[in-house]
């Protein structure tokens, strides 16, 4: 039997306000005015899947001035507070870096910022400060690499020093974008090190769009994981670069995969998408849907079965276990776990029942 009891996914409020392209922005019908209506948004998408009890927050975007009332709405909606996203790439000073930049007075106001988002955690009941840097450079010779790195590293420093125990500090990388010479924290080896330094608390946050084409995810998951230094994902899917489309849209084999090794050792699990044309919250839920049908054929692997394959050295037989637990049609058994759980046995549905809802209550896209 299906067992969704174990699986939590964060949901962004990102994810839910208007989005567009780099070329255009374009405002969706019913789309939230403000984080509270974010979080309402959120707190849908977990009613229908049952599996979505957390909103991911980023700030200053999701900032308030009465940080306990923003908690009280998640939890009268029946969500927590998840991970507490810092934003560091948007402010003008931060065009030649933030915690790298040559300048010590935007170091510290970067700082700054990162310190006041340990306390908003606190405030919030968030367990996690979920970072990741746009910083980097777009020529060589533009600065010096050592010494950038110096920087983050004793910025990162204070910062871990600063927080309780109660939070963990994941650290995300990226290959490229919007720096595209050399990216600060450019891949897990780079984030895995600087975590090592920091301390036992400070993990790895691996985003699917953060690759090179042809990167291997599920075995830089297994590393990771191995080390216990695997904090958690973003999840979206992507074909070309960090596309932030739909989990499982385009690769569903390799979530899969990810969720073959994580095993019963699930870390974070949060979305990251941004979306461009599609309907906000069904796209929310449809990633759900396909995280649950992930986990759920991830868990029909016959490990023993696969075990003995393996040591027999039996190359095909051993891909052929795989491939019957991905094979297998787990969307009847996934409607009676999500009923068992009191959430809709067909979420996509029901979601635009709900869409259409707020399109009434908060207006029609001009
Ligand atoms: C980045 C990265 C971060 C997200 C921002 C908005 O590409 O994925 O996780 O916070 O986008
Ligand atoms: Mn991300
Ligand atoms: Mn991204």
């Amino acid at each position: 039997m299906t067992d969704l009891s174990a699986l939590a996914i964060e949901t962004p409020s990102w994810g839910y306000g208007d989005s567009g392209t780099r070329f255009a922005t374009f405002p969706q019908s019913g789309r939230p005015r403000d984080v509270f209506e974010r979080i309402d948004d959120a707190a849908e998408v977990h009613r229908v899947t049952g599996t979505a009890p957390a909103v991911a927050l980023h700030f200053p975007w999701d900032q308030v001035d009465d940080v306990p009332a923003l908690r009280a709405h998640a939890e009268s909606r029946g969500l927590r507070i998840g991970a507490v996203n810092p934003n560091l790439f948007q402010d003008p000073d931060y065009k030649l870096g933030s915690i790298t930049h040559a300048d010590a007075g935007v170091r510290r106001k970067a700082l700054a910022h990162l310190l006041e988002c340990v306390k908003i955690a606190a405030a919030l009941g968030s367990t996690a400060q979920s970072l990741w840097f746009a910083d980097g450079t777009n020529y060589a010779g533009q600065d010096d690499l050592r010494a950038r790195r110096g920087r983050m590293l004793e910025c990162l420093a204070e910062l871990y020093a600063a927080m309780p125990e109660t939070q963990e500090l994941l650290l995300e990388y990226k290959p490229f974008e919007p720096a595209f010479y050399a990216t600060d924290l450019a891949d897990w080896g780079s984030a895995l090190l600087a975590c090592q330094q920091l301390g036992e608390r400070a993990r790895v946050l691996v985003d699917l769009g953060h690759h090179l084409q042809g990167a291997n995810i599920e075995q830089i998951v297994a590393i990771l994981s191995a080390e216990g230094r695997l904090g958690g994902f973003h999840f979206n899917n992507r074909k070309y670069a960090d596309d932030d489309l739909v989990v499982g849209s385009v690769n569903p084999f390799e979530l899969f995969l990810i969720f073959f090794e994580l095993g019963d050792r699930l870390p974070r699990l949060t979305i990251d998408q941004a979306h461009n044309v599609e309907a906000k919250v069904e796209a929310m839920v449809l990633s759900v849907v396909n995280l649950q049908e992930a986990y759920a054929k991830a868990q029909l692997v016959d490990r023993e079965a696969l075990s003995e394959a393996q040591a027999a050295g039996d190359v095909l037989r051993a891909h052929e276990v795989l491939l019957d637990a991905f094979r297998a049609d787990v969307r009847p058994e996934l409607a009676r776990a999500r009923a068992r759980l009191g959430a809709a046995e067909d979420p996509v549905s029901e979601v635009r029942r709900y869409a259409e809802r707020v399109t009434t209550e908060r207006g029609v896209a001009a």
